[in-house]
């Protein structure tokens, strides 16, 4: 009995993981784990258990974008430790801050081979800013502080911790303690590269702004604003800069990234000078907005940019971006504005959208199911896109007003994140309306985790998006080889597979119920899973249309 109540490295974990502030853990325990599982009784923190590992990846993940506070997952070894991957790696090409801690087999066969063994360090360190396994009980202090700081610092990302079974139940003496923590600061930019930067500018005809991820996560909307007015500069997002800038305000020049050209950019064709705020170009490849490698590009963010031959900086700014934005702004003079194109670009997306919203036919055609959406939630609310055809849609046409309210995954593009990614959004923020829009291929892959929402009390609204597709794919093969095969299957009945975890499900089966039904399940105090069979013949058109677009609109 004594053991049981000495300090172990498990405990000691435990306060370090307090210590950082951590809210939630998400995953499920193994036998390499008791030990850490068990310290979590006694703690503050609460572990949410889920029914896949991807799941609690994916709840750490979105967790962690949303608070810029690291989410935590953690996980058995060997399969529970693989199974976080997904998440993990999400985490990372999103730069949202996640701290994945598996298991790992004792330091006495880890060496040789033996039952579940993996090299898991070895398997997380490309998808992480920094692996590494516990050797010793004395190190979890600076261990766990190391992987919160990589992990939240200038450009988060996952880090991964392996503890090995021998080593998380080792006594440990009372004197090692947590460190305290320290938060890094964005510097001040560089006198000189602003003005660099300012001459510039002065000089520029006709300057866009582009804000990236980074700038939501650097709430960067009031400067941005600022900057905007003042200057009087266009401003489009990439899709997961979503909302830093309001889609309603008359500066805004909407979101740039769909996989083909799309009406914004006729706005950066235009361009001589493109300042680039907190954009990351995992989020799209340059050429989409520089296809000529010919702009003068003014690079802003928290850290150096990544090389790339249509991204060759006129200046580059490391630094604050708030701070940069505003002091760029008292140095230069207004410029003329969103251009007649800018205003024509604006005018046909609104044109589209509104079309859309009246449009009564059935299946319901993604322009009514983004319209319905949009009505159905408030300014603050969250809506996390999957990916797929969902995704193409919800990006381009959803106007968003505030930063990280339409989530989506652009960095790596993965599959089935928004329905664990709600849980993680719902604990994140209890008093906003959280809905995931899903394929129903995305659906179907991580489904499980409506039942960790069941059990934890968490309302939310899954929308899935019904085609009995992988419609992305379907729309690729169809554009690019004419034909598509290996993309079809069939789905179970939605209503009683959500009835069967104790969630309300519903099936639309007129465009005029979507709203009222999306208004409903966001007003309930449970789980909903609302089905809408959606008009795909809507994406080949779409293409095809945008294809057609040659001179500027
Ligand atoms: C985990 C994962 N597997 C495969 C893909 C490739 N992929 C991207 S979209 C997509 C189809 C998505 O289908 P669905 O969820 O039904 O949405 P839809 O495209 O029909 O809107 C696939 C297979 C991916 N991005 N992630």
């Amino acid at each position: 009995m004594t053991a049981h109540l000495e300090s172990t490295a498990a405990k000691l974990l435990v306060r370090c993981l307090e210590n950082e502030g951590v809210e939630y853990i998400f995953g499920i325990p193994g036998e390499e784990n008791i030990h850490f599982i068990d310290a979590l009784r006694d703690s503050s923190i609460r572990y949410i258990l889920t029914r896949h590992e991807q799941g609690a990846s994916f709840m750490a993940d979105i967790y962690g974008r949303l608070t810029g506070k690291a989410g935590v997952c953690s996980a058995t070894l060997g399969p529970g430790a693989i199974n976080l991957l997904l998440g993990t790696a999400d985490a990372t090409t999103n730069s949202a801050p996640l701290v994945a801690i598996s298991a790992q087999v004792g330091l006495n066969r880890i060496y040789k081979e033996s039952h579940q063994v993996v090299d898991l360090v070895n398997m997380f360190r490309p998808v992480t800013k920094w692996a590494e396994t516990v050797l010793t009980p004395e190190a979890i202090p600076e261990m766990v502080r190391k992987a919160f700081k990589q992990a939240q610092a200038l450009r988060p990302g996952a880090v991964y911790l392996a503890i090995p079974q021998d080593i998380e139940a080792l006594p440990t003496p009372a004197d090692v303690r947590p460190l305290p923590v320290n938060l890094v600061r964005d510097a001040a930019p560089s006198p000189s590269q602003l003005a660099r930067a300012v001459t510039l500018l002065q000089q520029a005809r006709a300057p866009v702004l582009l804000a990236g991820h980074g700038a939501a996560r650097a709430h960067a909307q009031p400067a941005l604003l600022r900057f905007s007015e003042r200057l009087n500069i266009p401003v489009a997002t990439t899709f997961m800069g979503k909302g830093v800038f309001p889609d309603n305000h008359p500066n805004a020049l909407v979101t740039v990234g769909f996989m083909r050209r799309d009406y914004v950019n006729f706005g950066f064709d235009q361009a001589d000078v493109v300042l680039c705020v907190g954009y990351e170009l995992q989020e799209f490849s340059p050429a989409q907005i520089n296809p000529a490698a010919d702009k003068q590009i003014i690079h802003i963010h928290t850290f150096p940019a990544e090389v790339d031959d249509h991204y060759t900086l006129a200046v580059g700014i490391e630094g604050d971006i708030a701070l940069t934005l505003d002091e760029l702004a008292q140095q230069l003079a207004p410029k003329s504005g969103l251009t007649v194109t800018g205003q024509k670009i604006r005018a046909v997306l609104q044109e589209e959208r509104e079309k859309g919203a009246r449009d009564a036919s059935f299946p319901v055609k993604p322009q009514r199911l983004v319209a319905d959406i949009r009505t159905a939630l408030g300014d603050s609310d969250i809506v996390l896109a999957d990916t797929g055809a969902v995704k193409m849609w919800m990006a381009r046409l959803y106007p968003a007003y505030q930063p990280n309210t339409c989530l989506i995954s652009n960095g790596l593009s993965t599959m089935a994140f928004a329905l664990p990614g709600a849980i993680g959004a719902k604990l994140a923020y209890p008093d906003r309306k959280v809905l995931a829009v899903m394929g129903d291929g995305s659906f179907l892959m991580n489904a499980q985790e409506l039942e960790t929402a069941i059990r934890e009390h968490l309302p939310f609204v899954v929308l899935i998006w019904v085609d009995e597709s992988y419609g992305l794919i379907e729309w690729k093969m169809d554009m690019e080889l004419g034909r598509h095969s290996h993309v079809t299957f069939t789905n179970p009945d939605f209503v009683s597979f959500a009835e069967s975890f104790g969630a309300k499900g519903y099936r639309i089966q007129r465009a005029e119920e979507l709203l009222p039904t999306l208004q409903r399940a966001l007003a309930d105090d449970t789980l909903s899973i609302i089905a809408c069979p959606v008009d795909y013949t809507e994406n080949i058109r779409l293409t095809d249309k945008l294809g057609k677009l040659t001179e500027p609109i």
